[in-house]
């Protein structure tokens, strides 16, 4: 536990920890459905495929009065994938380098956000319709305090009504409707997809727009399983609408990791009408749509600052208004205006306002030209570019300083499991 003190005081040096007064408490009291959004990826958002819009829900739901959509909203996970997301999500603390953080430290204290929102009398639980001990959820939800996990028996999961890893997201949402009517309120669910997962597989009368056409059967099934899970949400939306839960709850959606790996390089070109995918792009292709859609609030927006998934848990606590006290976490509060200028991703590289960071050579992030080269073209004088080339890397290291340090002490607290050591303040509570 003596790290503790030294992490506190680099959080509070480097992690602005502002929150937005003019979001404070708008979620107070409703509930809160999350939907973790399985391989969704920024890439599709309005884009098409012979020219059908490949998620036409979605991008009208970007653009609605009452949605935030977040367009450089980074994931961070590691090898843990979806598990990696959420304990992102409800840590605000990094994944591991190595393995899944779910399975080597699911016994770990944390002080998580379904604990944290407990004073506000919220209860927390997470609907998903596959076995409950993959990722080790089942011993991870305990840790993390999660009330109740609705698994694959409290579906009806029929062979006509499942596709690849199990029953499909419209079936699941319909389903849950009641499950979710249950639920003691004001709640925080989670809601976790399944259909659109890799391989990418579907029924054909579920496909409502063409396969991708290109060298990679991945990429190519990937664009009508991304349609489907547009149509579930869209479906769930009404479904919300017709229970009566729409107007009591908030709703974000959040693509957990990427679907489509670097294997698939070529393809991806081709989908972007690129010569080629670079480490730059590669970078931007960890972009997942983010949307916090407060139904009735009016002023909605399209929000373009850096930010990831180590930010959920501040940003919604302050939704709801409960004190973080003396939570110790490394992201902002989306919606304030102070917030740290760049974000980590798990393997070390990073995006700030102005770069991009990856195996070593900061970018442009505007224009994704490696600062070195647009420095050379654009400055006259040899001397002069050299100097500011200088300023430059001296930016970009003490970036990767502030990187390198805050994804260390992440790891720390969980390979000591250091929050045994801490008072929260709130024992009482348990
Ligand atoms: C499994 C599902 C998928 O239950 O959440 O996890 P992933 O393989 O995407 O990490």
């Amino acid at each position: 536990g003596n790290e503790i003190p030294e992490i506190q005081e680099f959080i509070e040096e480097n992690v602005d920890h502002e929150r937005s007064e003019e979001m404070n408490g708008v979620a107070k009291d409703k509930n809160i459905i999350f939907l973790n959004a399985e391989s969704l990826q920024h890439f599709v958002m309005n884009s098409e495929v012979n020219g059908e819009e490949v998620t036409p829900f979605l991008n009208d739901l970007a653009q609605d009065e009452d949605t935030y959509y977040f367009d450089n909203f980074y994931e961070q996970t590691g090898q843990g994938n979806t598990s990696d997301s959420e304990f992102l999500v409800e840590n605000s603390l990094y994944p591991l380098s190595r393995g899944a953080v779910f399975f080597t430290h699911g016994g770990n204290d944390y002080h998580s956000f379904p604990e944290m929102i407990k004073e506000a009398g919220y209860t927390s639980s997470v609907l998903h319709a596959n076995n409950k001990s993959f990722w080790n959820r089942d011993a991870m939800y305990d840790s993390l305090e999660i009330d109740e996990f609705l698994g694959e028996e409290s579906y009806d999961v029929t062979p006509e009504d499942s596709v690849g890893w199990g029953l499909k997201d419209k079936p699941f949402f319909e389903q849950s409707i009641p499950l979710l009517e249950d639920l003691e309120e004001p709640f925080y669910s989670k809601m976790i997809l399944l259909t659109n997962h890799f391989p990418f597989e579907l029924d054909e009368e579920d496909a409502t727009i063409d396969k991708f056409d290109s060298n990679s059967n991945t990429l190519n099934s990937y664009i009508p399983t991304v349609r489907y899970m547009d149509e579930a949400i869209e479906e769930f939306f009404d479904e919300l609408k017709e229970s009566g839960m729409y107007e009591d709850s908030i709703i974000v959606i959040m693509g957990d990791h990427i679907g489509i790996s670097a294997n698939h390089n070529k393809a991806m070109a081709q989908y972007l009408d690129q010569d080629e995918i670079t480490p730059y792009d590669q970078v931007q292709l960890q972009r997942v749509p983010l949307f916090i859609h407060i139904p009735g609030d009016g002023n909605g927006q399209v929000m373009d600052e850096i930010a990831g998934q180590i930010d959920l848990k501040p940003t919604m606590l302050n939704m709801l208004d409960v004190d973080p006290g003396e939570d110790i976490y490394f992201g902002n509060d989306l919606f304030s205006d102070d917030r740290k200028d760049y974000i980590a991703l798990r393997n070390g590289d990073f995006v700030s306002d102005d770069y991009v960071s990856t195996a070593g050579i900061c970018y442009d992030r505007e224009t994704g030209e490696p600062m070195d080269q647009a420095i050379e073209e654009e400055t006259d004088s040899e001397e002069e570019a050299s100097e500011e080339l200088e300023q430059v890397e001296s930016a970009c290291d003490s970036i990767q300083e502030q990187v390198d340090t805050e994804l260390s002490y992440s790891d720390s607290i969980i390979y000591g499991d250091l929050f045994r050591f801490v008072d929260f303040g709130d024992e009482e509570e348990e």
